[in-house]
């Protein structure tokens, strides 16, 4: 039996996502954060070496990071379903996005955070530049959902869940006026429609609403 362990308000509300958009049976534990320092608590650090969300156990298996196991799950229990063939046209863009969230867009927000809380230091020459890119991210993802509605292309894949926790909740701890992105903003309401996200987030984090404004 899959069994996806979340940990409250992080990355690991993806997975539980996927399974919801899949319609796969798994069995979902949560975990509280630590109420001082806010990270995993012990029983999730148990979980994997690393110890990070997300992380999911399915027999033997134990595997962490988000991009690893959607595409375990796409491959053995979504038969293929939300990820793009090598002989598509999206192709190309599908895994640039894919790879895009957690390869430059979750290391330029994390920088952003470190800075911050550092007191928002006057960045000095090469600082000041990988902050930057940061907003480069954000004008490129604006430009991409003007020419198009999900990040592959025409249709919802997972590029589109992995993609989504730096739009969201990676917003409440690094906040960003969504006012000059109107079509992130459009965007953000389309996967607030969608049924699959609701249930998701409903069984992830009840009570909890995602920055989707
Ligand atoms: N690249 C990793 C990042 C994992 C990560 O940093 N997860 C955070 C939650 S958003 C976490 O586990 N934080 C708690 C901790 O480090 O104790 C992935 O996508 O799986």
């Amino acid at each position: 039996m899959l069994v996806v362990h979340h940990l409250g308000i992080s990355q690991s509300d993806r997975i539980v996502w996927l399974c919801e958009e899949l319609a796969i049976p798994y069995e979902l534990i949560r975990y509280e954060r630590d109420p001082v320092t806010r990270m995993a608590p012990a029983e999730y650090r148990a979980l994997h070496p690393f110890g990070t969300a997300p992380v999911i156990t399915d027999g033997d298996v134990v595997l962490g990071e988000s991009g690893a196991i959607i595409e375990y799950i796409i491959a053995r229990y979504g038969a293929g379903r939300l990820a793009v063939k090598p002989d598509d046209p999206a192709f190309a863009d599908y895994l640039f996005w894919f790879h895009f969230a957690n390869g430059s867009l979750m290391p330029s927000s994390m920088l952003d955070l470190v800075v911050r809380m550092m007191g928002n230091v006057q960045a000095p020459g090469s600082l000041a530049a990988l902050r930057e890119r940061s907003d480069r991210a954000f004008a490129m993802i604006e430009e991409r959902l003007g020419a198009v509605p999900w990040f592959a292309g025409a249709e919802f894949t997972a590029a589109d869940i992995i993609m989504l926790f730096p739009l969201s909740t990676m917003r409440q701890f690094i906040p960003r006026d969504l006012t000059p992105f109107p079509h992130i903003q459009a965007y953000l309401k389309r996967v607030a429609a969608r049924p699959a996200y609701q249930r998701a987030m409903a069984k992830a984090d009840p009570g909890y609403s995602p920055p989707l404004e």
